[in-house]
């Protein structure tokens, strides 16, 4: 069965990739900004966005899911299929990353979500003063991280820095795993 849907996924060349994190972390204006869109009227996220990003000819479904508080309950209905989750970060809110670590840790045990690669983007990196990536490494406790293979790097969705070289590490990881014949 899992051989069938392997190579189902390698027909299709599809990821899917779900993109979490707390609210204001910047990841609606990371899928604006990957998707080429104006980055400069984005409200925060209050449902959610599904959208398709052609990357390196794979089709990736991205969902983006608000992170408020509420709907955070919610959050474990969009895991089916999750090949990657990437866990956006803002950098400049060293108020929240306690709580940022706390929920992170607690969708990890999501049984779904075992497999999958995680990539910390961390965000709003082009702000003076925020966090840089390894004092969100220790805030986020990631060196406890044993059941996912994971990667942090600082990005900026209002310069667009670090996107691509982010989603590259997501598309090697997946697809070492996915599309290995
Ligand atoms: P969310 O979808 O995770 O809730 P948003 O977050 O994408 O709505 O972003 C929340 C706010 O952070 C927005 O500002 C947005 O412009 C800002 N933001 C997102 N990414 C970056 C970044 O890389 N750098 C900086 N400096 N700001 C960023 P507003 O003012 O609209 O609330």
């Amino acid at each position: 069965m899992l051989s069938i849907l392997r190579k189902a996924r390698l027909k299709d060349k599809e990821m899917r990739i779900l993109m979490l994190g707390l609210d204001n972390a910047g990841k609606t204006t990371i899928v604006k900004k990957i998707m080429g869109e104006d980055v400069n009227s984005v409200s925060p996220t209050l449902g959610f966005i599904i959208k398709t990003i052609d990357y390196e000819g794979y089709s990736h479904h991205c969902r983006d899911v608000g992170g408020q508080k509420t709907l955070r309950s919610y959050w474990r209905n969009y895991f089916e299929k999750t090949d990657a989750l990437i866990w956006v970060v803002d950098a400049t809110d060293r108020l929240r990353i306690e709580d940022c670590k706390e929920e992170l840790h607690g969708l990890l045990q999501e049984e779904r979500l075992s497999g999958a690669s995680l990539l910390v983007f961390a965000n709003k990196t082009d702000v003076n003063g925020c966090m840089d990536e390894a004092e969100i490494q220790q805030g986020l406790q990631l060196n406890d991280i044993k059941t996912h293979k994971w990667h942090i790097i600082r990005c900026s969705a209002i310069t667009g820095a670090n996107l691509q070289e982010g989603l590259a590490w997501v598309v090697q990881d997946a697809k070492a795993r996915l599309f290995l014949y």
